[in-house]
């Protein structure tokens, strides 16, 4: 019998704009593109997805805290929050939930503010710099990681 699989995504601020500004950066790909085939690979892995995208951080974590009531990981694309937010990552520790951190770019490869996140030292691991393909390959971490722990 596979573990229970619901997973909360979080998409932080500025997000929704993919697709549709800065494109040599963050690629041609909406953030509604990258929700429909984040579905459609739970739906192979058998796990059930949430996603949410917002502009507020206090949002974000009250989205987070529910999460503890329901869900049995989060992937999450801090997104400009990953640099600057210690409550954002008290939020996820707070929840004790499996948590895999994902980046479109390599912030390791941009500028040095990018290089530290608040996020990673509490996240089960890290996905940096394959484009929307960071996403499913988070999900897939994650998956074998809820897995694993119940062996
Ligand atoms: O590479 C990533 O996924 C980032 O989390 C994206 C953040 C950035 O602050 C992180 O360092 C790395 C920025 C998200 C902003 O997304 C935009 C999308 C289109 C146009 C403008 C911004």
């Amino acid at each position: 019998m596979p573990e229970p699989c619901r997973i909360l995504v979080i998409h932080g601020p500025n997000l929704n704009l993919l697709g549709t500004r800065e494109p040599d950066v963050y690629g041609r790909t909406t953030l509604s593109e990258i929700d429909a085939s984040l579905a459609e690979r739970a739906k192979e892995l058998g796990c059930e997805i949430e996603s949410f995208q917002s502009n507020h951080e206090g949002a974000l974590i009250d989205r987070i805290q529910e999460a503890h009531s329901w869900a049995d990981g989060i992937l999450i694309n801090p997104a400009g929050l990953t640099h600057t937010s210690v409550s954002l990552r008290d939020a996820l520790a707070a929840t004790a939930l499996p948590v895999v951190e994902v980046h479109l770019s390599n912030i390791f490869r941009r500028e040095t503010f990018r290089h530290h996140s608040h996020v990673s030292a509490i996240a089960v691991g890290v996905v940096s710099g394959f484009g929307p393909a960071s996403y499913r390959l988070g999900l897939e971490a994650l998956r074998r990681s809820l897995d694993a722990t119940s062996e």
